[in-house]
């Protein structure tokens, strides 16, 4: 099992995370924000993950992001050295939004989503950032925000689904690139 655990606690907010990348989609989610359970049931589902969290905070934006930030580095840290797919995409409709989410599983952060929401573009921005990876998201149609942005977390699950795929060896034309920081 690729996993890990986080504890992250500061003046704003308190978390704890469990991560199996290899799980079966079990999320067991403990925060006040209902809309960010919702997303981050979502994420462990379709992205075939275990996640347990437990976190407060001093506000929403506070929360939101530090979740983010923790949940990308317990994704860094239960990666490893293994060789992955790295790239995927997945491309997820929802009533009336369609929306296209693309990753790279390499140490190169940079975050260009589309979210009709501000608090929940910084969690995508802040999970790139702390996971290191390469993430887009486009939203070709849509017209509720809630839809577009769950059909984000969907499409963001399933496309790490696909590129966290063990592989034999590393994809690169460069030699090793590893995600662990020495
Ligand atoms: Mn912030």
């Amino acid at each position: 099992m690729r996993g890990s655990k986080i504890c992250r606690k500061t003046k704003e907010t308190d978390i704890a995370l469990r991560l199996d990348i290899d799980g079966s989609g079990q999320a067991e989610i403990e925060t006040e924000v209902q809309f960010l359970r919702h997303m981050l049931d979502t994420l462990a589902r379709y992205g075939g993950f275990d996640l347990e969290l437990k976190a407060t905070g001093d506000n929403d934006h506070h929360l939101i992001e530090d979740v983010a930030i923790a949940l990308g580095t317990a994704f860094r840290e239960a990666l490893g050295d293994v060789p992955v797919e790295r790239i995927a995409s997945a491309m997820v409709p929802m009533d009336d939004a369609l929306v296209t989410v693309s990753v790279d599983i390499i140490d190169r952060p940079y975050c260009e989503v589309d979210c009709p929401d501000v608090l929940y573009l910084h969690f995508f921005r802040s999970f790139a950032m702390s996971s290191g990876i390469t993430l887009h998201g486009i939203v070709h149609r849509g017209l509720d925000e809630h839809h577009i942005i769950e059909a984000t977390f969907k499409a963001l699950g399933t496309a790490l689904r696909r590129a966290v795929v063990p592989r034999e060896s590393i994809l690169s034309t460069k030699d090793a690139v590893s995600l662990r920081r020495e």
